[in-house]
């Protein structure tokens, strides 16, 4: 039977298995006894089968460590993996990289949809053929997609973003205002959900509607440029991916606003870290995209070879600041550029 379940410092014996091999990088290298799932799943059993990666986008540092966690998880399982992903993080351009997948036929294909209603027919097309698919990241509307789905609690991450902002001192009436990617990709509308409900409860004031940097750094730190000429005061921002964070730091640095501005990123990638170390941005919401890398090829494994498979996963984000960056439990989640 389908379950639900909250990942957070347990996960499974094959994760176990990877992580001790590779020296950790992921809560999920603690043992649990939860084994319903692609633990009881062995190389033997489970050899050969072909497992397609579809990232969000290329080259972006959360999905590279999404990776480096599937390959580790694929080569324990003696399972072969192959990764593609689009340019940009558009649908538009994923979804004929998919429908080449479909012509490929892989065993499982684990997938970050770039949008909710778009990505639906490619993913159905390969479901129907018989390809096991595993949402990774992102999902689409149709419910009927996807054995698995394993994503961080994004909404919780929107919370948690609001709550940092309170803790470096952004008082109620504050003013606020949220920079996302494209709305219609699933996990940064949850974090403006999650947000936006936890500044509402805060008293904070919202300076505009949500703006988008369609997933570009550039654009990320001209909007913040217009929004200060517009609003001097505003108190704290809170920017809801990898790269329109780092755009966001950039803006605020340009009008020489750093530190006093408030910035709270989503993601943990190098070049943001130098941006808190730095003081352009005060927190980051990071995620465990190396564990939900293992996880999506466990629960592929577990599809394939007729295991129990769990049918949503939220993985745990938490919250790093200069303070914290350094310590080893809280260095580890920070993203990789390559494997
Ligand atoms: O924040 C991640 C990912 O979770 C999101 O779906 C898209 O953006 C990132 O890849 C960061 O760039």
């Amino acid at each position: 039977m389908k379950t639900t379940r909250l990942i957070g410092a347990s996960t499974f014996a094959v994760a176990a298995l990877v992580l001790s091999a590779c020296g950790g990088g992921s809560s999920a290298g603690t043992t649990s006894s939860d084994t319903g799932t692609a633990g009881a799943s062995s190389s033997a059993a489970t050899g050969g089968k072909n497992i397609t990666l579809m990232v969000g986008v290329k080259g972006d540092p959360f999905y590279v460590s999404m990776e480096c966690g599937a390959k580790e998880a694929a080569a324990a399982a003696g399972a072969t993996l192959t990764t593609q992903g689009p340019d940009k993080f558009d649908a538009t351009l994923q979804n004929p990289l998919l429908d080449a997948v479909a012509a490929s036929k892989p065993d499982a294909l684990l997938v970050a949809p770039n949008d909710v209603k778009a990505s639906v027919g490619p993913l159905k097309k390969i479901q129907d053929a018989g390809s096991k698919v595993v949402l990774v990241d992102t999902v689409v509307d149709d419910a009927s997609i996807g054995v698995s789905r394993i994503a961080t609690d994004n909404k919780l991450g929107g919370v948690k973003a609001a709550e940092a902002l309170q803790t470096l001192g952004v008082a109620a009436k504050g003013k606020v205002l949220v920079i996302s990617t494209n709305p219609g990709v699933s996990s940064v509308d949850a974090r403006v959900d999650g947000f936006k409900e936890k500044a509402a409860e805060l008293g904070y004031t919202l300076v505009s509607d949500t703006q988008y940097s369609n997933n570009e750094a550039a654009k990320a730190a001209q909007i913040m440029s217009a929004a200060l000429a517009k609003d001097p005061d505003i108190a704290g921002v809170f920017a809801t991916n990898l790269f329109t964070a780092q755009g966001v730091a950039t803006g605020v640095k340009q009008a020489g606003q750093s530190g006093k501005v408030k910035v709270v990123g989503f993601d943990a990638g190098p070049d943001q870290i130098k941006q808190l170390e730095a003081g352009d941005v005060q927190a980051l919401v990071a995620q465990k995209p190396f564990d939900i890398g293992v996880q999506g090829v466990e629960q592929a494994i577990a599809a394939l070879s007729g295991g129990s498979v769990t049918a949503n996963i939220q993985t745990e984000s938490l919250v790093v600041t200069k303070d914290n960056m350094a310590q080893p439990d809280v260095a580890k989640y920070i993203y990789k550029s390559s494997c």
